[in-house]
């Protein structure tokens, strides 16, 4: 790995402080290529994302959904009156709805999010569908230590952290972010995790290789990213969308192919490409129910509950510690 002040001298001067350059040069100059997942999301891939989740083939945000509906009052069974609950990335705040119609004790929600902006207004719009609940957001990269807000202090602590996210993390980091979660959320809190379960090769692969091309079009738009935003020339046709499961490592993995040996400038760094040479673009981890249990085990969390839907495509856990 070439040292990022290294990659920082190579890069063009509007780019020497631009982390997404960094990162994507730093990963481009690595064998095999990679780049982390977390770039997907500007404007253009979290529209992408979205229309994902809408998908047939994609099964994991209706499946979650369905889960928090039908099993809602056994998760409310497990908060206790007054309670506190807090999101790890909490986006536009839609799931949470499901959980806020079935607590009307809770004490308040604390969203926390890196997007600031996006906070905002998404704390603003559930203010306005919710007007008697307190809303606490916190704007921080919730990987990181932050610190919750005072008022709550002595009330019982819920996390809630859906979607299948946890399985973007190498399974040693998500050990690590559980723990970091833990020390958050502090003695006797509860966690609510959204995790997809280990299935049928086929469906894995439908479900990341659509027949619309909307998951090619959403791998497709980092390179996009990179020429809207690092003066980058990625021709998009000479590359391919590949998602597959791995059944080793118990990830499915996206990549996207060079279909041409080619070369490509970003901010300013030229690149090469071999023929069918890939970028690794992410890696999205599939636990089985008690896979899933040791490895919150590992992070000083018990396992109080598990649901699942009936054809066993999704899990949500309900931790303590
Ligand atoms: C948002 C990380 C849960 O891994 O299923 C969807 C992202 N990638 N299609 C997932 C994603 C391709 C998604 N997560």
């Amino acid at each position: 790995v070439v040292p990022r002040f290294e990659i920082a001298q190579r890069l063009a001067p509007p780019f020497v402080n631009n982390a997404f350059a960094l990162d994507l040069v730093q990963g481009l100059i690595r064998k095999p290529k990679q780049i982390s997942p977390k770039y997907f999301y500007d404007e253009a891939g979290s529209a992408l994302f979205e229309r994902i989740t809408a998908l047939k083939e994609y099964y994991p945000t209706r499946t979650e959904i369905g889960i928090l509906e039908a099993r809602a009052d056994g998760i409310a069974a497990c908060v206790p009156d007054g309670a506190v609950l807090v999101e790890f990335g909490s986006g536009s705040s839609t799931k949470v709805r499901l959980l806020l119609d079935r607590l009307p004790t809770l004490h308040a929600y604390v969203p926390v999010d890196i997007s600031d902006e996006f906070l905002r207004s998404s704390a603003e719009a559930l203010q306005a569908d919710y007007p008697a609940l307190r809303i606490a957001p916190v704007a921080a990269d919730f990987t990181q230590p932050f610190t919750l807000p005072a008022a709550i202090a002595g009330r019982p602590l819920v996390g809630f952290f859906p979607g299948s996210t946890i399985g973007n993390f190498e399974p040693a980091d998500a050990a690590v972010f559980l723990a970091h979660a833990g020390s958050i959320l502090g003695p006797g809190a509860s966690m609510i995790v959204g995790v997809d379960l280990v299935k049928d090769a086929a469906i894995l692969n439908a479900a990341y290789d659509d027949g619309q091309g909307v998951t090619a079009a959403f791998n497709l738009n980092l390179l996009a990213r990179a020429n809207r935003e690092l003066a980058a020339d990625f021709e998009l046709a000479a590359f391919a969308h590949k998602a597959f499961f791995n059944p080793e490592a118990s990830r499915v993995e996206m990549h996207l192919a060079s279909r041409r040996a080619q070369e490509v400038q970003v901010a300013g760094v030229r690149l090469r490409f071999g023929h069918d040479e890939t970028i690794h673009t992410e890696n999205s981890y599939k636990y089985t129910p008690d896979g899933f249990r040791a490895l919150a085990a590992q992070a000083g969390w018990a396992s109080r509950a598990v649901w699942t839907d009936a054809e066993q495509l999704f899990s949500v856990h309900m931790l303590t510690r």
